[in-house]
């Protein structure tokens, strides 16, 4: 029986565990990615590991979410991280050099290694044949400091692709058919492996795209077979040397089907306010548009900017639009520019920022009051954009060119009625700079770099062990599918307390409940109730650690998504799910929980954990691996890997 691709790389890797859905296994891991707004809390774990050095292969620390400096913190954050990058050696992207996952793309990944990266959308580098998978930045710490990953084993989902994309339709296109067949919580527990005649239809940067938002559908991560593509993107990227073909046997069997006829993709949108809410852009024209974002985390790749490019060419956005481009690294700016891009985005009354997240993560360019907002990125939970009630569509660059033109929502192929379609390739060799990626010291030379801490960055708080009998009240109740953005916001005002939990805290729930955490505090503990899928989409730790530091130490949901249920475990903070989802129904906020013996119950193994709801009994389930158990007894990873766990 041939084997595919992904448990080819899966079995190269095991470090401990069986390849069998759902048990858990340990990954040695390659390379590390690191960004700014979790990187600050990941390198200070790191830190309080005491690790001389990073154990891996590669890491990278880039500089590419808190861009703006409107005061010390975001600085202070920046040379923070520059410095240790240095001490550890950790190579150092700067701000302005561009968002992780395309520079990771352009200058490091390498096809069948496998990656953890303290960001949810890390799995971008399935776009060269990468096993990449997000985490929160205290496993990524634990990988640097050399300790294998564990996950529970994912089945792997085979999709094949046929055919081939018609004009004006891309991979954009590809992935929001997914969430239209498979919603936000399709892919949990799932890795994404895409094979068939029409991959190689796909270029590396449209698998990117795919690879990106498979995070959307809760996979744990997606791999494109390494071919004829990736090759010739290495090789443009003076890399090709690293290339390798990767590939699943013949006849490889996968635990779950589904194909999607290339051919047959039409434009697709999704609407407000979740990546799933995807209808056909033909069934969304004419609405009224006020902004458009091209670019940041997801497609910002030279091909998506250059399409744009050649759409705008010689024509002005509307009159009431405005449209900014936000490209994927410092590379991409320089090959648009190289080949006039920049001419016509301006000529076109384009607004070009710098390369980074910036409005994909609120990190300003929020929309005004009522406003509609088309934008290429990959999430448009509520409010993210850091306007209240805000309507952010989600789209490829070619709908949002056609909804700059036009300054309503339109289909992208009635552009063909303007200009032939603009097919735009990667170049065969990019404009390469490398000016802003600082390398790694010898091992010398780094150890008398200084670790540089501003006035903003706090020590990771200390926390108690699990204590032997539990009772708390029910202090907030969530329906399904909240997100990490509603539990623990993002945004210019908020992202600066990333490396201060005592502050950053004051904002859980921000949006949904101002109260939650004075209520939290006055009474120094509190059970959250939630729906399903709870927790979905970034992989912040803060939306674990600031209720943790809050009092929370347990959570009921009818199920978690995969990376906030690591983060829950790893903060110390109980993940039960209820064994009858009907007992959701009956939990009321204000509710007492009780759950005598607690301690006593979770060392001992059981899965069932019965607790008492205002004198009901209540069965939940406490499905995590003997190790996480311990580290919930701890109160938490550090203080379990501390006592030498791990
Ligand atoms: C996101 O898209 O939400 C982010 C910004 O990439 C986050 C990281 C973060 O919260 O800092 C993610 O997905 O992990």
């Amino acid at each position: 029986m041939g084997k595919n691709l992904a448990t080819k790389i899966l079995e190269a890797h095991l470090a401990e565990g069986e390849l069998v859905p759902g048990r858990e296994i340990a990954l040695k891991i390659d390379h590390c990615l690191l960004q700014d707004a979790t990187g600050t809390m990941a390198v200070l774990e790191f830190m309080a590991m005491g690790t001389p050095r990073v154990k891996v292969e590669l890491a990278a620390q880039y500089i590419d979410h808190n861009l703006l400096q409107t005061d010390n913190r975001n600085a202070d954050d920046h040379i923070f991280l520059a410095t240790a990058a240095q001490h550890y050696g950790i190579h150092l992207s700067k701000p302005g050099n561009g968002v992780s996952h395309q520079v990771h793309l352009e200058r490091f990944g390498i096809p069948g290694k496998v990656m953890l990266g303290a960001d949810s959308h890390t799995p971008t580098a399935a776009g060269l044949s990468m096993l990449a998978i997000g985490a929160g930045g205290l496993d990524v710490a634990l990988a640097m400091a050399g300790h294998p990953f564990h996950l529970p084993c994912p089945r792997i989902w085979g999709v094949k692709l046929t055919g081939k994309l018609q004009p004006w339709v891309s991979g954009k296109d590809v992935i929001l058919e997914m969430l239209r067949r498979h919603t936000v919580k399709g892919g949990v527990g799932a890795i994404i492996e895409y094979y068939g005649p029409g991959v190689e239809t796909l270029s590396a940067t449209d698998r990117a795209t795919i690879g990106n938002m498979g995070a959307e559908l809760g996979a744990t991560t997606t791999i494109f077979p390494s071919d004829q593509r990736t090759r010739e993107f290495m090789e443009a990227q003076g890399r090709g040397d690293l290339w390798q073909p990767l590939a699943a046997d013949p006849g490889a069997t996968y635990d779950q089907h589904d194909e999607i006829d290339l051919s047959q993709v039409e434009p697709l949108i999704a609407c407000p306010s979740s990546p799933d809410n995807v209808v056909p852009v033909r069934e969304t024209e004419g609405v009224k548009v006020d902004q458009v974002i091209v670019g940041s985390s997801v497609n910002s790749s030279f091909r998506d900017l250059m399409t744009v490019c050649r759409i705008l060419d010689g024509r002005r956005v509307a009159p009431h639009v405005s449209f900014n481009v936000n490209p994927g690294s410092r590379q991409v700016l320089e090959n648009v520019a190289t080949q006039g891009g920049v001419m016509m985005l301006l000529l076109a009354g384009a607004q070009i920022h710098q390369p980074g997240c910036l409005g994909c993560i609120g990190m300003g360019q929020a929309p005004g009051t009522n406003q509609v907002s088309l934008r290429t990125f990959p999430r448009n939970f509520p409010g993210r954009s850091g306007t209240k009630n805000d309507r952010v569509y989600l789209c490829s660059p070619e709908t949002a060119a056609a909804a700059g033109l036009f300054g309503v929502i339109t289909d992208p192929r009635k552009l063909g009625d303007l200009l032939p379609w603009p097919e735009v390739q990667n170049p065969d060799k990019y404009v390469i700079d490398d000016s802003s990626v600082i390398f790694p010291l010898s091992e010398e030379e780094a150890e008398k770099t200084e670790i540089v801490t501003g006035p903003n960055i706090v020590p990771f708080p200390e926390f108690e062990p699990l204590p032997d009998d539990f009772s708390a009240e029910v202090i907030l109740k969530v329906e399904d599918n909240i997100s990490t953005d509603t539990i623990m916001p993002a945004g210019n005002k908020v992202l600066p307390f990333r490396s201060n939990i005592p502050a950053i805290s004051d904002f859980v729930f921000e949006q949904l409940d101002p109260d939650f955490p004075k209520r939290a505090k006055e009474k120094g503990s509190g059970v959250v109730v939630g729906g399903e899928n709870y927790g979905q989409g970034s992989s912040r730790e803060h939306a674990a650690l600031a209720p943790r530091y809050l009092g929370i130490r347990m959570k009921i949901a009818k199920s978690f998504a995969r990376i906030h249920k690591a983060n829950l475990v790893n903060f110390g903070i109980l993940p039960l799910t209820f064994k009858n989802p009907v007992d959701y129904e009956m939990v009321k906020q204000g509710d007492m929980v009780t759950c005598p013996k607690l301690r006593e119950l979770v060392s001992s193994g059981a899965v069932e954990i019965p607790v008492e709801v205002n004198g009901r009994k209540v069965i939940t389930l406490l499905e995590v691996s003997d190790r996480e158990r311990k580290e919930l007894l701890a109160g938490g990873t550090l203080n379990y890997v501390r006592k030498g766990g791990a």
